[in-house]
């Protein structure tokens, strides 16, 4: 572990993809003599964790790139964690600014190689499906607004290395004037530099937004079929065919790929399970669960998933179909509602929009958006208001009635929009939501309360899935190792917001922690654990992760380790009523932990 952390450090510092493979893991009871081989280049690093050496003198020379940096198995989490480490001053700026700017860990993302592999999520069965021949090719379209540089080409180099060639007519990047400096200059320079002559580099005259951003990439797009990606994504093995496949069936369908989650905070990439668009009277979009009996028989976990909406940013279509349906309303600004829009139109106009759950593109799920559109306008309103009013009839009400702010604000003209719906003889809104979408219910008074939460309805729309009962996997109390101090709520375990001190350790409720499967732990079933910068508080647990995810290696004597922030639990004095901090989990003086059991 040792050669290979130092080794990724060094790639780190001279600024080299890490082009380490770690293939072969043992489980972690018997990790005392484990073998760790390149494929690519034969080299193998064996040895303990104390003392390990590798097979070769110039181990580090021979490195030609491979497309691996395994980093989701359970067994990587120690090479995570060396990734994640904020270990200097340098370290912190970076990361600190990195969240103000993009709302993710670009510490993390700098890190890791930008052709990193990723666990294929797929359901077994799609291995053996075969596709059509000649599928068609696709224009693969790219926007972005100031995105992080190496997670931009992380998303590139992705689709290079899983898209057959014969299927990429091209990958199209609109820059939507970005400000970030150099982003332009450098993406082109990476583009000349290594040839990659597929990837084109277009900028509109001026900022756009990303719905006409889109429409500048279509229509310089020359492959039959166009894909929309968002800029911060990694598509897995096999994404394309069968989105091309169901295509090419029949041009009216429109597919998308289930959306895996890259962690903002640690870039971990996981499955997501298989749920459906839907969205509610505020016109926000919402996952859902999927209609009792869709998911009978075996095969019915790979066949496509019929979605009354998209969420979209991912999605695949027929281009001249794109185009026959009416494109995007070039009258939606910057960022929101364009995603309805389609959805409704697509089924309401004659086609259909589904998910296929062999194809696996990952996403990075942001906590916040990192913008704002140029002049402060709310887009998303803006162009909701579209939406509803040229396409939702009298069920448009039902949003207007729960937006009563909606009334002053303008929306633009929407007649062309209209003379589309006309023209195309579209269904009207009732028969979508009869036919498409008939578990949709009408606004009752519990979400006429909702109005006053827009901002919680909005965080929620992104991963209802975390929100399950908890599952509590252990428990134990929490000793300073080589102390008989443990750590509990300075003002009780019920307190949210109570900060964490050391006390002698007694087996009260106020120091008993519960681990759940998704490494939060839990004080006395009721707050979790949470990282600040430095403070470390009881909070409501929000099932997100990120600063509720915590790493040891159990028994005793283990620091603990919060990716997310890339430091671990220590305290400012070890003694009595010494306050728990974080702390570089390099400090010398690191603080390790006892997990007491609460049996023995
Ligand atoms: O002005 C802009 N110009 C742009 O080019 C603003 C944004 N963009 C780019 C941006 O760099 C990114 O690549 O547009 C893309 C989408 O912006 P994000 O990533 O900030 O949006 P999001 O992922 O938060 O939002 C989801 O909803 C949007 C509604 O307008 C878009 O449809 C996004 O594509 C969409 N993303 C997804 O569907 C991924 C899954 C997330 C969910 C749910
Ligand atoms: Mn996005």
């Amino acid at each position: 572990t040792w050669v290979i952390s130092l080794y990724l450090y060094f790639q780190i510092s001279t600024g080299d993809d890490i082009n380490l493979k770690l293939t072969t893991y043992r489980p972690r009871a018997s990790r005392k003599s484990l073998i760790k081989e390149n494929k690519e280049t034969g080299l193998k690093a064996t040895g303990s964790r104390k003392n390990s050496f590798v097979n070769s003198k110039n181990f580090l020379d021979k490195l030609k790139p491979v497309l691996v940096t395994p980093i989701t198995e359970n067994d990587a989490d120690q090479v995570l964690m060396e990734l994640g480490m904020v270990k200097t001053h340098e370290d912190k700026v970076i990361k600190d600014d990195g969240y103000k700017t993009y709302a993710y860990n670009v510490l993390i993302s700098n890190r890791l190689s930008l052709n990193r592999s990723i666990p294929d999520t797929r359901n077994d069965l799609c291995k053996t499906v075969k596709y059509q021949d000649n599928l068609p090719k696709a224009s693969i379209i790219v926007c972005f607004y100031n995105e992080h540089f190496q997670t931009l080409l992380r998303t590139i180099q992705s689709i290079l290395n899983r898209t057959p060639g014969e299927l990429l007519e091209e990958i199209i990047l609109v820059d939507d004037e970005s400000d970030i400096q150099n982003l332009h200059q450098d993406v082109l320079e990476y583009i000349e530099k290594n040839s990659l002559s597929k990837v084109k580099l277009l900028k509109p005259e001026k900022r756009e937004g990303l719905i006409r951003a889109r429409l500048f990439g279509a229509h310089k797009a020359e492959g039959q079929v166009l894909i929309f990606l968002d800029s911060h994504i990694e598509v897995n093995v096999g994404w394309i065919e069968p989105l091309l496949d169901r295509i090419k069936e029949k041009r009216s369908n429109v597919v998308m790929p289930i959306i895996d989650i890259i962690n903002a905070d640690t870039f971990a990439y996981s499955s997501s399970p298989l749920v459906r668009g839907g969205f509610n009277w505020g016109l926000h979009f919402k996952w859902e669960n999927l209609p009792k009996g869709t998911l009978e028989t075996k095969e019915d976990f790979i066949k496509p998933i019929k979605s009354p909406t998209m969420a979209g940013g991912l999605f695949a279509i027929d281009k001249k179909y794109f185009v026959d349906i009416g494109e995007y309303d070039a009258g939606m600004n910057i960022w929101g509602g364009e995603n309805l829009e389609i959805s409704f139109r697509i089924w309401m106009c004659g086609g259909t929009l589904e998910l296929i759950p062999c194809s696996r593109v990952g996403h990075v799920f942001r906590h916040t958006r990192p913008y704002g559109s140029p002049d402060g306008e709310d887009t998303m309103l803006h162009n909701s208001l579209r939406v509803a009013h040229v396409w939702m009839d009298d069920y448009k009400e039902h949003f207007l009635k729960l937006r009563p702010d909606a009334k002053s604000v303008n929306y633009g003209d929407i007649s062309s929009r209209q003379l589309l719906r006309q023209e195309l003889k579209c269904f009207d809104f009732d028969w979508y939501l009869k036919n498409v979408y008939p578990e949709m219910v009408l606004p009752s008074d519990d979400e006429a309360r909702l109005k006053k939460k827009w901002s919680a309805v909005e965080q929620d729309k992104f991963q209802p899935w975390h929100q399950r009962k908890r599952n509590y996997v252990d428990m134990f109390s929490l000793r300073l190792s080589n102390s008989s101090l443990c750590i509990e709520a300075e003002e009780g375990f019920k307190t949210k917001g109570s900060s964490l001190i050391l006390r002698p350790c007694l087996r009260t409720k106020n120091q008993m922690w519960y681990e759940t499967d998704k490494h939060e732990l839990v004080l006395s079933q009721l707050l979790c654990l949470q990282t600040g910068k430095i403070s470390v508080i009881l909070y409501k647990c929000h099932e997100m992760g990120g600063n509720q995810e915590w790493k040891h290696k159990g028994g005793k004597n283990t620091p603990i380790y919060n990716l997310a922030a890339g430091t671990c639990l220590g305290v400012n004095k070890k003694e009595a009523d010494g306050s728990v901090v974080m702390k570089m989990c390099t400090d010398p003086e690191i603080t390790n932990w006892d997990l007491v059991s609460q049996v023995n």
